[in-house]
């Protein structure tokens, strides 16, 4: 089985890149990081990327007039890598229905709640507002339906009284970096599929919330 070939779409810290990067270097992981690509030029995760010796590339919605020439330009420089899997990690564009289409498949992002709940931003003090008792992280496959993809795996957090948005986020993180390289071995190791919109891991279909991750 050859290894599979990733780009990893960012737009700031990478910790879930760096995350990546060293569940790949642990070894017998068939899969490598062929680029980086940011939209933002001081996304540190391009730091990380370049001390990990993987090409990095930055292209700027900015310079184009609207979101279809950034995605349109954007899919040209992905493909020039021929890769097997696109990873969002912390990307905050919106990509447009014809790309996402181009990557049926084989487009994960990693989302900051328990999907289907709190889609979109703000999703920590979302969960705190609402009362919630549990909050978490999402891997899925992306589809035209901003966050409503089919689930891969999820990892629940229990909200403790007195937790802010941001001590909840810090739990949330470190779950997140276990889940994406997780759910990125899975698909280098052959052991994922998406049929007729559900998630098979190893031939079966999961639940439509995905694996449930516990520690
Ligand atoms: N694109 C599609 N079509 N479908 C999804 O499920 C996507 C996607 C692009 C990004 C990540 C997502 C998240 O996990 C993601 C999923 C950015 C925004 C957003 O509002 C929303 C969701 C996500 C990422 N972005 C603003 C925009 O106008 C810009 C915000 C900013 O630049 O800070 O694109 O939450
Ligand atoms: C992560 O928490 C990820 O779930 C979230 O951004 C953070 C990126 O962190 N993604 C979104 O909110 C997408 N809208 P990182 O850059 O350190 O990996």
């Amino acid at each position: 089985m050859s290894d599979k070939r990733i780009v990893v779409l960012i737009s700031g810290s990478g910790s879930n890149l760096q995350a990546i990067i060293d569940h790949l270097a642990q070894g017998n992981i068939p899969g490598r990081i062929s680029a980086v690509i940011s939209n933002k030029a001081d996304a540190y995760g391009l730091t990380r990327a370049t001390n990990a010796g993987i090409e990095t590339r930055v292209l700027s919605h900015r310079e184009f007039a609207d979101r279809e020439h950034f995605d349109t330009a954007l899919q040209e420089l992905i493909d020039s890598f021929e890769p097997d899997l696109v990873v969002l990690a912390g990307f905050m564009r919106i990509l447009t229905p014809e790309f996402v289409r181009h990557y049926a498949g084989r487009l994960f992002n990693i989302h900051p709640s328990l999907l289907p709940k709190y889609k979109g931003l703000h999703t920590h003090q979302r969960a705190i507002d609402a009362g919630d008792r549990e909050h978490g992280c999402t891997v899925h496959f992306v589809t035209e339906e901003l966050d409503g993809g089919p689930l891969i795996v999820q990892a629940p957090v229990a909200i403790e009284p007195g937790d802010d948005a941001d001590s909840l986020q810090q739990r949330v993180h470190s779950l997140e970096h276990r889940i994406y390289p997780l759910a990125v071995e899975w698909f280098c190791r052959d052991r994922l599929a998406l049929r007729a919109g559900s998630v098979h891991l190893d031939g079966t279909a999961l639940p439509a919330s995905g694996f449930r991750y516990t520690e």
